[in-house]
């Protein structure tokens, strides 16, 4: 077994970004598949009798063949044990796709090699380079036609304004793929069933020429800091082109470092006191058993099972007995877990995305997570009034998930749910009568402006069919303001008022 120093130096962990359809879930099955936690790789949609692939493990995931929130899966290669955060692609679920970016030490750009920067991917690799964490790009769909891969990357670098390196190249794609070509090792890695063409071979040996000419110095450093992304070219599909590039990340993919806390206070993986935080919560993964899993990153110190630990919100003490891991099929039980490990702890109601736990005397808090504001709203009820019970239980436990946001109205206590897109919105009804058995039926409000007002300057007179009036989870009042016009004008009206865009 090894000892603490050396698994924290082989810990990987990961998130997988672009998109939607990129081919991030794709990608992640074969990287599940190499490490040999599944034998087969599954398809996002699964037809016929294929195997589905495993992150995408929700019911309306695999109905839609998309994936609706992040995942969380662990295998070893090479002799790393590799955290990897499949995330959804779709702007509707950015909330979690943004908060998993917290957890995560580097970040794996999918790009589909015929469309080149999309506009999420661009969003998403902003929020990425504040941290400053390394970046790789994966080209995939390259057994499709593609684009130019010298416009490819050149795009990289205009549209992303980060500096590419090409570690191997793709000469030709789709039916004249022959192959890509490590520039490491400087061979050709021809493709299978490649039908050989001259001339698109001498075409891609003058690029890589040109490359060696005019291409950027790799530089270590650049790449630590997210100034510049080893580039990769393959087909997660067919299973090209994946192995190197594993292996080449592996190679320059750092270890979980240190973490700031709101005291600014560096917390280093090596700090012998255990400390982590909730980046996610998700309930009913195993829905025999109607469970609740905080999934907890932990920055320092080594989890022991059946530890003691202290939430730092409530300043309750808790015992962390009941831990899995999760390896694609199976969920383990874990015994001992490391800085950069993912561990889901479960949870009967205590923990918020954010919190922090730590063992020992010291205090640490980490940073809150970022939540965005709602803009689309529904007055939501239960068709059924006999459900009463499932229906509480299931907005409650969706909404500490961060599925959807809680509000009521200020007089009379009717659910009114918030989400930042309306696939949100689709994925609540769905999971309520997947996993509630509840019906429910949702009456329009519409796309609102949400405004927070301190409550000892609210006047119900304030309100008016132009600026709904309820109150969020915490029994705060919010004014959903019509549009811009009216919020400006209330502004007028009011000019003492402080309004917040958050809570
Ligand atoms: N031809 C080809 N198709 C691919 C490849 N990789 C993925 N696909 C297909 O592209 C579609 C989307 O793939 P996913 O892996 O679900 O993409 P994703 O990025 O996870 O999508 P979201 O999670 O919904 O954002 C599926 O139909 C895949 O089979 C590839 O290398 N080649
Ligand atoms: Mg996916």
């Amino acid at each position: 077994m090894e000892n603490f120093q050396e698994q924290l130096k082989n810990r990987r962990t990961f998130a997988i970004i672009s998109h939607p359809d990129a081919g991030k879930t794709t990608l992640t099955e074969q990287l599940l598949l190499h490490g040999g936690v599944i034998r087969e790789a599954g398809t996002v949609k699964g037809r016929g009798s294929k195997k589905l692939a495993s992150s995408d493990w929700m019911a309306i995931e695999q109905q839609r063949g998309i994936s609706v929130t992040s995942s969380v899966l662990q295998f070893d290669y090479d002799g790393k044990r590799i955290n990897i955060l499949d995330t959804p692609g779709h702007e509707d679920f950015s909330e979690d796709t943004y908060r998993t970016l917290m957890a995560v030490d580097s970040v794996v750009m999918v790009v589909d090699a015929a469309k080149g920067i999309e506009p999420q991917t661009k969003k998403l690799f902003e929020i990425v380079s504040q941290r400053g964490i390394p970046i790789f790009t994966f080209f995939n769909k390259i057994d499709r036609d593609a684009r130019s891969p010298l416009d490819l990357v050149d795009e990289v670098e205009t549209v992303l304004g980060i500096q590419a390196y090409p570690m191997n190249w793709p000469i030709g794609s789709g039916q004249i793929l022959q192959g890509i070509y490590d520039l490491q090792d400087n061979e050709l890695i021809p493709f299978k069933n490649a039908k050989a063409d001259e001339s698109v071979m001498a075409e891609g040996m003058d690029e890589i020429e040109l490359l060696k000419d005019a291409g950027n110095e790799f530089d270590r450093k650049a790449v630590d800091q997210g100034r510049l992304t080893p580039v990769f070219f393959g087909s997660a599909l067919v299973n090209f082109g994946v192995t190197e590039f594993l292996r080449e990340y592996l190679k320059y993919a750092p270890a979980p470092g240190p973490v700031l806390t709101v005291d600014d206070l560096e917390i280093e993986p090596d700090d012998p006191q255990f400390t982590g935080f909730v980046f996610k919560i998700q309930a009913n993964m195993d829905p025999r058993h109607r469970d609740r899993i905080a999934f907890v990153r932990i920055v320092s110190g080594e989890f022991d099972r059946g530890m003691d630990v202290t939430l730092q919100r409530t300043g309750k003490k808790m015992r962390l007995s009941n831990v899995t891991q999760f390896m694609a099929e199976e969920r383990e039980n874990v015994q001992t877990a490391v800085p950069g490990d993912i561990i889901g702890v479960y949870d009967t109601g205590n923990f918020q995305i954010g919190d922090t736990i730590y063992s020992g005397k010291r205090k640490v808090q980490f940073p809150d997570l970022p939540t965005f504001t709602p803009e689309y709203f529904n007055r939501v009820i239960a068709k059924d009034v006999m459900k009463q019970k499932s229906y509480h239980k299931g907005v409650e436990q969706l909404v500490q998930e961060g599925t959807i946001q809680l509000y009521k109205s200020w007089q009379g206590n009717e659910y009114i749910i918030g989400a930042v897109g309306q696939l949100q919105f689709d994925v609540f009804k769905f999971r309520m009568e997947n996993e509630y058995n509840v019906e429910i039926q949702f009456e329009l409000i519409g796309s609102k402006v949400a405004r927070w007002i301190r409550p000892d300057q609210l006047d119900e007179k304030m309100a008016s069919s132009r600026n709904l009036l309820v109150k969020d989870r915490y029994d705060q009042p919010v004014f959903l303001f019509e549009n811009q016009f009216a919020l400006n004008w209330f502004r007028d009206k009011y000019p003492d008022v402080d309004l917040e865009a958050k809570m």
